[in-house]
């Protein structure tokens, strides 16, 4: 196969940070020489006692990943202070609401006043350096301040996304044993508002059965509807920050300090608390904010991902910040009021790079190139992508239609582990292909094994891995370092192992197919079929589940659920409603199933092990190529599940 090529683009490259061969060069000696690397780049961050260590990291043995590791510095120091000498009153955060009448410009001046208020807010309530902090907020610019605030005083942060349920919410605030949630009365999306404060009251219940009893909640007021209030505990944001000085000192912390706890999901068991730290994320952060979009100062800067996942955090908040740039934080919706809002907020707020994820390309695609083509987009010079594969098509109109064939597109591969952008093009160096996200970033040495760990060369598909330590890596799971080790370094020994499936070509372009574990990305969230069959069978009518991802035109994947029922439980409609209902209540409307079929029985080998192969192909409706099923205990459960499909084509 033959892709068709997208040579670099003359007015990107005509300002361009880094040429193919600065790339080349600077690539190489990023892998012979990662010491004098990352000693010189290491510098661009301000360090209050610098680093005279640089890697220290072993994927061998109990796994030990180290970076800068006797420097001190602080990421809010770094993220604000650090600009205000000569860039303070430039606007740091542009705030667009849901409501299109709304938005708001706050400079670096306004941020820091803000940040240092709420630290002193969380100080006077006892907050300390290692403490946990839970933040469950909407896209409102108090968000990124209570980030900011709790890297300033030491505080790990654990953002949970708004669209998480009370059930997900209290069981993260059990993980990380914190007693401090920062939220907002209500969200608001697409006109609808969500009710975080009374989903966080939910939440405390469930922690205080797992014996955390959460101290101190402090409420942003948002829309000012009521909620629930329960004086002592809950304080209005906007009235203790009035109460506080307008200053606060950062605290020195070491380079290997935690900086924040994110849970993602994986093939297993319940969500891990991936555990980033100080120095070395916030110099990939920022490191690769300016170079993979190419930022030049004064440029705008928009990505729709939320803070409540790892997109937001590096690329809303910690890189965008550290960088001095000019971040866009969105409320709303793709197509709020309508499918035109994108591009309408480009055009208003004169964005000239943006990016976004391969779900939102297709939906606001099927809308027609209307809504796109009646606001200007002349300040768009490059596009990103994230969060899954974008399929050529997507790809194609993104390019033609959104960037008017003048923008490059940059698909940056990259996971809530990795903490940085890992696989991509760099906009003046890389000649692009429509779907692949292209060469590895300085630092980053991938590799593709087979299934037996044998190492592959040249053209070929894979198992991708990444062979040795990059500093945003991530350092460990929150309490558990076992399942860390376990979980990335144990399928090919001494190897970070990625969980996805890639293609190398022959030009040695990274083409990602996407998971080869139970991993499923549902409009670029990853989500484990484990946490979905685990919130079926809680419900009383539901004896056995199992959960695959099928291809979804918008979605990416949709969820296809297989449910035995309970003896004596007849399978209906309203039975389906009942249980998609359940499966939203248990973790949130991202996990809402596609698809319920009701099956007798599951097709299992003769230990039990059910063939998720099988039951794959039947949700794709690709039964003809079931292969072998001659391990099967009772093939004609087979039959059945064939006979009721829910995908027929
Ligand atoms: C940043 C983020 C990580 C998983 C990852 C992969 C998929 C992300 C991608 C991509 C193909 C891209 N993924 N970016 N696949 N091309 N450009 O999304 O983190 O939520 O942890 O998801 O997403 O499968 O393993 P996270």
């Amino acid at each position: 196969m033959f892709a068709k090529i997208y040579p670099v683009l003359k007015p990107a490259n005509n300002r361009a940070l880094i040429d193919n061969e600065t790339y080349q060069n600077w690539y190489r000696e990023s892998i012979e020489n990662p010491e004098r690397f990352w000693g010189e780049h290491g510098k661009r961050i301000d360090w209050s006692k610098p680093f005279t260590k640089i890697k220290n990291t072993s994927f061998e043995g109990d796994v030990s990943i180290k970076w800068f590791e006797d420097g001190e510095t602080n990421v809010s120091y770094n993220c604000v202070d650090r600009h205000l000498a000569t860039h303070a009153d430039q606007v740091a955060i542009i705030w667009e609401g849901d409501d299109p009448s709304l938005s708001k410009k706050i400079t670096y001046r306004e941020v820091h006043e803000q940040v240092c208020r709420l630290a002193n807010v969380m100080k006077a309530r006892g907050v300390k350096k290692g403490d946990r902090v839970t933040v469950y907020m909407p896209m409102i610019p108090e968000a990124a301040y209570a980030m900011l605030a709790c890297a300033r005083i030491g505080a790990v942060h654990s953002v949970v996304f708004g669209g998480f349920s009370p059930d997900a919410l209290g069981g993260r605030i059990v993980d990380c044993e914190s007693t401090f949630v920062i939220t907002a009365d209500e969200g608001l999306r697409g006109g609808k508002p969500i009710p975080l404060k009374n989903n966080v009251d939910k939440a405390i219940d469930i922690a205080a059965r797992g014996h955390i009893m959460v101290k101190d909640v402090i409420v942003v007021r948002r829309t000012g509807n009521p909620t629930g209030w329960a004086p002592g505990r809950d304080l209005w944001y906007h009235e203790e920050c009035a109460k506080v000085s307008a200053d606060c000192a950062p605290e020195p912390m070491n380079a290997e300090d935690p900086l924040f706890i994110l849970y993602t999901s994986g093939s297993t068991g319940r969500p891990k608390g991936v555990l980033h730290t100080t120095g070395g994320y916030l110099v990939y952060a920022s490191m690769t904010h300016q170079y993979v979009f190419d930022y030049h100062e004064g440029d705008i800067y928009w990505c729709t991902a939320d803070v409540g996942w790892v997109t937001g955090h590096s690329y809303i908040v910690y890189g965008p910040l550290a960088n001095g740039a000019t971040t866009l934080m969105f409320e709303g919706v793709p197509n709020y009021p309508d499918q035109g809002r994108f591009w309408e907020v480009v055009d208003k707020h004169k964005v000239n790079i943006f990016y976004t994820a391969p779900t939102a390309i297709r939906a606001l695609m099927g809308a027609g190139d209307d809504f796109v083509k009646r606001s200007s987009r002349s300040s768009p010079r490059l596009l990103g992508s994230v969060g899954e594969p974008i399929n050529p098509e997507a790809w194609e109109w993104y390019y033609h239609v959104v960037g008017d064939d003048r923008c490059p597109i940059v698909d940056t591969w990259w996971q809530t582990e990795t903490g940085g952008i890992m696989i991509t093009p760099l906009p003046g160096a890389t000649d692009l292909k429509a779907g692949s996200a292209t060469r590895p970033f300085f630092g980053v040495k991938p590799e593709l094994v087979d299934g037996e760990g044998r190492v592959l060369e040249g053209a070929t598909d894979g198992n991708l891995c990444i062979t040795d330590s990059w500093p945003g890596q991530m350092r460990t799971i929150h309490g558990d370092h076992e399942r860390f080790i376990q979980t990335y370094f144990a399928t090919y020994k001494g190897k970070y192992f990625t969980g996805d499936g890639c293609r190398r070509d022959e030009d040695g372009y990274y083409w990602i197919t996407g998971r080869v574990d139970d991993v499923l990305n549902v409009s670029g969230h990853r989500l484990g079929t484990a946490e979905v069959e685990s919130a079926l069978v809680s419900h009383h009518d539901v004896s056995e589940a199992a959960v695959v991802g099928y291809p979804h035109d918008i979605k990416g994947q949709g969820i296809y659920c297989y449910v035995t029922l309970m003896a004596g439980v007849q399978g209906s409609d309203e039975l389906r409603k009942t249980l998609v209902g359940h499966v939203r209540t248990e973790i949130g409307p991202i996990a809402s199933p596609d698809k319920i079929q009701f099956a007798p029985g599951l097709p299992k080998t003769r230990s039990g092990k059910i063939m998720r192969r099988i039951l794959r192909k039947i949700a794709e409706d690709d039964f003809g190529a079931l292969g072998d099923t001659s391990t099967l205990a009772d093939p004609a459960v087979v039959d059945d599940l064939i006979a009721n499909r829910q995908n027929k084509k």
